[in-house]
């Protein structure tokens, strides 16, 4: 089934971070049972689908290795059973588990560039993919981003990280892709690429966005050290991103972001009901 039907606009994507270091909820849910039950929760919240993550990807974070990742999610994992989850991870041995797992989609900051076999067990699982752009790695993509113009240069990427996804045999149809807000870019730099979103639109695939809690939010408000946004900022960046084009939503909160939402996309309709 296409991604679009699997997943229909405007799908929400709650955040399960099952990390010490999570830039906005990080040691929250180290417990196993304390990360199932907030899962299940962010279901019951409306979540289309739980991005379960065992690694950080925050500006600064270090990485982890596959054994420890997998220590962190797997009870996870097996405790949201049945329930629709994707794996945040660039490791193909995590990526494995977890579709074994019953995970549906694997959310791959890195685009396939973090393990050269991952796009293979994407491919033999007849997985869901989501390919997002970074520029440079977490520990150091913060020092000095450089563009020609950030949304050509990730319009570039992006279609070219789809086309090896495809060339790797990832189904087109199970593909979204996501210009990476936060990730090897200035604030304003973020901005714009909402700003444009809907040039992204001619790469044919859903565009997911996580906005949620970013700190370009903070700084828009006037904290020129926020490290992170308020809830409030977060839904007003969604609904931008949705006026924009944008099919998925990355969000930490997630009752409130598929309310507001709901009204965006009713406002879009010009109608109460679909
Ligand atoms: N952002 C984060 C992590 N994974 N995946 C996609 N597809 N898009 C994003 O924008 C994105 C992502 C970072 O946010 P968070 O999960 O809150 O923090 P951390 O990476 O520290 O776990």
């Amino acid at each position: 089934m296409p991604l679009e039907e699997r997943w229909p606009r405007p799908a929400v994507m709650g955040v399960l971070n099952v990390t010490p270091d999570s830039f906005s909820d990080g040691g929250r849910f180290l417990s196993p049972a304390d990360a199932i039950e907030h899962g299940r929760g962010l279901v019951a919240e409306g979540a289309a689908i739980v991005d379960v993550g065992g690694e950080s990807t925050r500006p600064g974070a270090e990485p982890v290795s596959a054994e420890e990742e997998l220590e962190r999610v797997e009870p996870v994992l097996e405790g949201l059973r049945g329930l629709p989850v994707s794996i945040d991870t660039s490791k193909a041995e995590v990526a494995r588990r977890a579709l074994e797992l019953g995970a549906e989609l694997v959310n791959d900051v890195t685009a396939l560039r973090g393990d050269d076999s991952l796009a293979a067990v994407v491919a033999e699982h007849g997985a869901y993919l989501c390919l997002m752009h970074t520029q440079g790695e977490p520990r150091t993509m913060q020092a000095d981003p450089s563009y020609d113009d950030v949304v050509f240069d990730v319009l570039a990427f992006l279609e070219e990280r789809l086309a090896v996804a495809v060339d790797s045999g990832v189904a087109e149809e199970r593909v979204c892709l996501d210009p990476g807000i936060g990730f090897g870019k200035t604030p304003d730099q973020n901005l714009e690429l909402v700003r444009r979103l809907d040039e992204l639109l001619v790469l044919g695939r859903p565009l997911v966005v996580g906005l949620s809690r970013k700190s370009t939010l903070g700084r828009v408000l006037g904290d020129p050290a926020a490290t992170q946004g308020t809830l409030s900022a977060s839904l007003g960046a969604a609904v931008a991103a949705f006026e924009r084009g944008a099919w998925m939503f990355r969000v930490h909160d997630v009752r409130e972001s598929v309310e507001a939402l709901a009204v965006a996309a009713a406002v879009e309709r010009g109608r109460v009901s679909a």
